[in-house]
C-alpha cells in the first residue's frame, strides 16, 4: 500500500454525490466504514489493533506495556461537508510513514501506535474531540451521556447501535501514561505555509475557542396577519447578534462565525417561535476571546430586549489555549535538519483550529507537523493539498517518528 493507494481506497467513504463534502458522523455508517478501514490498514501491517473504552482505535508496533511509546494519528470523522484531508490526511500519513520506516530497516527502541480518535469535529453532538476529552479526563462520563444529536439521540445510544459499549467511556490514565510523545500531523487550514513556501511546518500553539447556543424565543404567529408592532420574533434578534458578532470579532482582530442554525417550526409563513444560532469564536488570547463573546452576548440581550424576546446562552463547547511543548516542538525542528543554528529558519506556525493533539497536550508531551494547503480552504469540499506536498508530509512523520522511536 502506498499513500497513494490508501488515500484513494479512503476518499469515496462518506463522501456526499451531492455536495462533494464528506458526512462522517461519529457512530454513523460512514464512521463504521472508516474504522473498517483504519482496522483493515492495522491488520495489513501486523500492527496489534485495539479499540480504547472510549472507541478511539489504536494500532500498536511493539508491547505498548513497555511505556514512553511514540503515537501519531489524528481523526477520521469530519464535519458536514468537510473536506477530504482534515483528518484523515494524518492518519493515512501515519501508517505511510510507518511503511517508510520498515523500507529503511529502522530499528524501534520505543513503542509506536497510530491512533483515530473518535468524534474529533463533534459534528454531530455539537462537542470537539469527545474521543480524546473523554480518555484525557477532560469530560465526564454524564457529560457525555448528556450529549444528543439532533434527532434526541444520546452519545450512548449511538455507540451502542454502532456496537460499542457505552458503559465503559471514562478517563483513560493508563493508556495515556503509556504515551512519551503523541505527533499528529494535519493539512494546515490557513495559507501560512504556502505564503512561506515550504511544504511542512511545526505547530507553535492552538488559539483558545469554544462554541456557545443562543436560543432566542419569541412567539409563533401568522407571518401574514401579524401585525408588526405585534410580533416577538426571534428571527430578528438573531440576525442583528450575527451582525454584532462580526463587529465584535473584527474589534478584537478575533474571529467569530454562527455557521449553524435551527429555527422551530421553520415555516416559511410563520414567526419563528425558537431560533437557535451557534457561535464558533477564537481569538490569540484568553482575554481577547472573553472580550468577544461578552460583546456578544451583551448586545444579543439588549435586541432580544428590544423585541420582547427571551434570549438563553449556553457555552457547548471550550478549548483553553494550547502551547505545545517546547522541547518536542524544538526536537521536531532539529530532526526536521533545519533550525535556528543553520541559519534556517523552521516554519512554526501557530492556529486557530482545535485538534486531538491540543487536547492531549495537557497530559503528554504533543506536537504537530502540518502540510501545505495552498488555499488554505478548510471545512469545505474545496479543501486541498498536493500529492507532493503529502508525501513530503509522510518523509517529514517517517523522519520525526525514526528520531524519537529509533534512538
Ligand atoms: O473546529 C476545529 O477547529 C476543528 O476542526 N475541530
Ligand atoms: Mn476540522
Ligand atoms: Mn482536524
Amino acid at each position: 500500500m502506498t499513500f497513494h493507494s490508501m488515500w484513494a481506497e479512503l476518499l469515496p467513504v462518506g463522501r456526499s454525490s451531492a455536495s462533494g463534502g464528506y458526512r462522517r458522523f461519529a457512530w454513523t455508517g460512514a464512521d463504521a466504514d472508516c474504522r473498517d478501514w483504519f482496522r483493515a490498514q492495522a491488520e495489513a501491517r501486523g500492527l496489534t489493533y485495539e479499540v480504547d473504552r472510549n472507541g478511539n482505535q489504536w494500532a500498536w508496533l511493539g508491547d505498548p506495556a513497555e511505556g514512553d511509546a511514540v503515537v501519531t494519528g489524528s481523526h477520521l470523522d469530519s464535519v458536514p461537508d468537510g473536506g477530504a484531508f482534515d483528518g484523515p490526511l494524518g492518519v493515512v500519513s501515519s501508517f505511510a510513514a510507518l511503511d517508510e520506516l520498515r523500507a529503511r530497516h529502522v530499528k524501534f527502541t520505543r513503542p509506536v501506535a497510530i491512533v483515530n480518535f473518535g468524534d474529533e469535529e463533534g459534528a454531530r453532538f455539537g462537542l470537539a474531540c469527545v474521543g480524546s476529552r473523554l480518555a484525557a479526563g477532560q469530560l465526564t462520563v454524564e457529560q457525555a451521556h448528556r450529549l444528543t444529536d439532533a434527532d434526541g439521540i444520546t452519545l450512548p445510544q449511538a455507540m451502542e447501535r454502532a456496537g460499542y459499549d457505552p458503559d465503559t467511556i471514562g478517563p483513560d490514565p493508563e493508556r495515556l501514561s503509556r504515551i512519551g510523545a503523541f505527533v499528529e500531523l494535519h493539512v494546515e487550514q490557513g495559507r501560512a505555509l504556502d505564503l512561506s513556501g515550504d511544504r511542512v511546518g511545526i505547530a507553535s500553539a492552538i488559539w483558545p475557542h469554544g462554541r456557545w447556543r443562543f436560543d432566542f424565543r419569541g412567539e409563533a404567529n401568522h407571518a401574514g396577519t401579524t401585525r408588526l408592532v405585534d410580533r416577538r420574533d426571534p428571527m430578528l434578534s438573531y440576525a442583528e447578534t450575527v451582525l454584532a458578532a462580526r463587529r465584535e470579532a473584527q474589534l478584537a482582530g478575533a474571529v467569530a462565525t454562527f455557521g449553524k442554525i435551527s429555527v422551530e417550526p421553520n415555516g416559511v409563513n410563520a414567526i419563528p417561535s425558537l431560533v437557535r444560532g451557534w457561535l464558533d469564536s477564537r481569538a490569540a488570547d484568553q482575554a481577547t476571546l472573553d472580550t468577544v463573546v461578552t460583546g456578544v452576548e451583551k448586545a444579543a440581550r439588549e435586541y432580544a430586549e428590544a423585541h420582547g424576546v427571551e434570549l438563553d446562552v449556553v457555552r457547548e463547547s471550550f478549548t483553553p489555549v494550547v502551547e505545545f511543548e517546547h522541547a518536542l516542538r524544538d526536537e521536531l525542528a532539529r530532526i526536521l535538519g533545519r533550525d535556528k543554528h543553520a541559519g534556517l529558519t523552521v516554519p512554526v506556525l501557530g492556529t486557530g483550529a482545535g485538534h486531538d493533539a491540543g487536547i492531549l497536550s495537557g497530559t503528554v508531551p504533543t506536537a504537530m507537523l502540518f502540510v501545505r494547503n495552498p488555499t488554505g480552504v478548510s471545512h469545505s469540499p474545496a479543501e486541498y493539498a498536493a500529492e507532493d506536498d503529502c508525501v513530503a508530509g509522510v518523509t517529514a512523520l517517517a523522519d520525526v517518528l525514526e528520531g524519537l522511536a529509533c534512538r
